[in-house]
């Protein structure tokens, strides 16, 4: 009997060491909703409901995640965060690494996630995660997590809005409308539902919670504080920090945090968290923008609240500069710089697009990946990828340093697929336009930087990037506000591709969904040989730069 029960926990201990597969079934389709008390609209669901339930794994588990597709479109899933070693084709983004899902259709994403930390899945085909369809998916340490904590806490953050995507993309895309386009004002969720109704959060004296905190949305920031604590922050983007003590956390689009709080000693009071919903290019309107939004801390039911007060010049709120990795990495020797710059000009189709080094980002007919992997030794030609794919061709395992000057008035938070990247240096760019947003001096982190996979450039500042290109595939750089992503921030780095092409295969079933939409596998951007780009749109030209 014992040894039977000792053997059953041996065999139960190796199971858990490789990893179990977790099945998750997504029936992704339209459901009729009011998610703001603005009315009803339609939005994309999974399995006929919305908020999606967050996916939970722990490292070393295979998501085994089947989407059946039962919208009138294309769809595709992306794990952002997941750097999908060995798994380019695995990356959901469409277009890029996959053709998307035919309606109808039904496709299994299965890939072992060897990272801990908060990640989200969400649609990254057309605009679908702004429509709804984005979920946490939190991945749980094996063992021992490197930062003590009891209990672990999710709230995840989305901004809502009255008008569909497709229709705030239409005005915003159209000169002749005023910039920002008329809409109504962003309303904010914290997970899944009116962010003044999510449930409590109940704390028990002297235990420490670890928060993870997500922000789904796709236009706008939130900003988080629990007055009467103090918050340190443990993680950023999937990786783990040196504990930074501050009093608030501001997260972009895209980005994550997780903060350890630790529970008063005594339990007499009880107090709210404070999150604010805004985004520095909406100008303020009481009620509207920015929204606030409360929640309970609950100490001990039908206790006072603390009542707390408004934020004064010593609050301090986390910033990724102030960030070390936990790991202790220091900064990458350069091997190679790379300059950016954003723009926003007039181009010849009539539309105000958004551009990276004046080239305004759209798909190619085939998909990058597929021409990486067809392309034999040309692959490592940018121009087999099509002008407006905007290729840059990375050599296996060398340094890339990214330096992107964002001269605009607005703010971006730019999402790195397959990489965590360290982030160096802050500082303000040329032509500096003055803008009400805080000007930050030149801030250097050049002994153990953060790394993370969503950056926020302030408006008129610079960033510097680096990391290393030792994960062979086809990964996008783009802008997480979905509406700048619609106009065009976006490139595609082609990282060896030779490397590609000795490691990895498309599984067929992906490449029967092509065949099904008569999008080619082979050949360049246009699924044509060599050079010849026959079939692409032409490249549209810029009339008026905006900025
Ligand atoms: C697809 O479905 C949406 C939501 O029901 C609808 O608004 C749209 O018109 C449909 N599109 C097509 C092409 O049928
Ligand atoms: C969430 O992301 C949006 C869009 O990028 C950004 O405006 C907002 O500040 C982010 N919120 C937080 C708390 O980071
Ligand atoms: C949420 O509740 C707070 C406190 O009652 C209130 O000030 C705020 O306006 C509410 N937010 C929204 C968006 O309704
Ligand atoms: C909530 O936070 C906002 C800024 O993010 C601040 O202006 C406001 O005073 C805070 N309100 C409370 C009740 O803490
Ligand atoms: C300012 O805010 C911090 C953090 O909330 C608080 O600890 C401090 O007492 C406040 N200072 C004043 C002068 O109100
Ligand atoms: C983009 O266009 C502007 C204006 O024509 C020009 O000054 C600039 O050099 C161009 N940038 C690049 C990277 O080509
Ligand atoms: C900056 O703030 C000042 C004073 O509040 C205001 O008059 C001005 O319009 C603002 N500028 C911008 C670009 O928002
Ligand atoms: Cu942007």
């Amino acid at each position: 009997m014992w040894l039977s029960v000792s053997v059953l926990l041996s065999l139960l201990r190796a199971f858990a060491v490789a990893g179990k597969r977790v099945a998750v079934n997504w029936d992704v389709g339209y459901v009729d909703i009011d998610r703001d008390g603005y009315g009803i609209r339609w939005a994309i669901g999974v399995n006929g409901v919305l908020p999606i339930p967050p996916v939970m794994l722990t490292v070393g588990d295979t998501l085994v995640l089947t989407v059946h597709n039962s919208l009138n479109q294309t769809t595709a899933i992306h794990a952002h965060g997941l750097f999908q070693k060995g798994t380019n084709y695995m990356d959901g983004a469409a277009m890029v690494t996959q053709c998307g899902i035919p309606p109808g259709d039904q496709f299994t994403y299965e890939y072992v996630v060897g990272q801990a930390g908060t990640f989200w899945l969400h649609g990254h085909d057309r605009h679908q995660n702004a429509e709804g369809l984005r979920t946490p998916l939190v991945v749980y340490d094996r063992g021992k997590p490197p930062v003590k904590y009891d209990e672990d806490m999710l709230l995840s953050l989305e901004d809502w809005y009255t008008e569909t995507f497709a229709e705030r993309e239409r005005v915003t895309l159209d000169p002749s409308l005023p910039f920002p386009p008329p809409h109504r004002e962003g309303f904010g969720l914290i997970n899944g539902v009116n962010g003044n109704l999510t449930k409590p959060m109940h704390f028990r004296s002297g235990r420490t919670y670890r928060l993870r905190l997500v922000n789904m949305s796709s236009t706008r920031w939130f900003q988080f504080s629990l007055p009467g604590h103090v918050l340190h922050v443990v993680e950023a983007d999937g990786q783990y920090t040196e504990p930074l003590e501050v009093d608030g956390v501001d997260i972009a689009p895209g980005q994550r945090y997780s903060v350890l709080v630790t529970a008063h000693s005594t339990s007499s009071l009880n107090y709210r968290y404070n999150v604010t919903m805004y985004a520095s290019f909406i100008p303020d309107e009481p009620g509207l923008s920015p929204r606030i939004f409360i929640g309970d801390v609950i100490y001990k039911q039908g206790a006072p609240f603390v009542q707390t007060g408004s934020y004064n010049d010593s609050f301090r709120w986390a910033r990724d500069i102030n960030l070390h990795a936990l790991d202790k990495e220091p900064a990458l020797p350069v091997d190679r710089s790379l300059e950016l710059v954003i723009g926003r000009s007039l181009y010849s189709t009539g539309q105000n697009l958004d551009h990276f080094n004046n080239i305004t980002f759209s798909y190619p007919l085939t998909p990058a990946l597929y021409s990486a992997l067809s392309m034999g030794d040309m692959a490592t030609d940018k121009r087999v990828y099509g002008p407006q794919a905007h290729p840059i061709v990375l050599k296996h395992n060398e340094v890339i340093e990214l330096v992107i000057h964002n001269p605009e008035v607005v703010l971006h938070p730019l999402h790195l697929h397959g990489h965590a990247f360290q982030i160096t240096e802050y500082g303000p760019t040329s032509p500096f336009i003055p803008s009400n947003a805080t000007a930050v001096p030149v801030v250097k982190n050049s002994g153990v930087p953060a790394k993370r996979d969503t950056v926020v450039i302030l408006p008129s500042h610079y960033v510097k990037l680096r990391f290393r290109a030792d994960n062979p595939g086809v990964w996008m750089l783009h802008c997480h506000m979905d509406i700048h992503f619609a106009m065009g921030l976006a490139l595609t780095f082609i990282e060896a591709p030779d490397v590609l092409q000795r490691t990895q295969n498309v599984p067929v079933g992906m490449l029967e969904m092509c065949a099904k939409q008569g999008i080619k596998t082979t050949g360049n951007a246009a699924g044509n040989h060599g050079l010849d780009l026959t079939g692409l749109p032409p490249v549209p030209t810029i009339v008026t730069h905006e900025d």
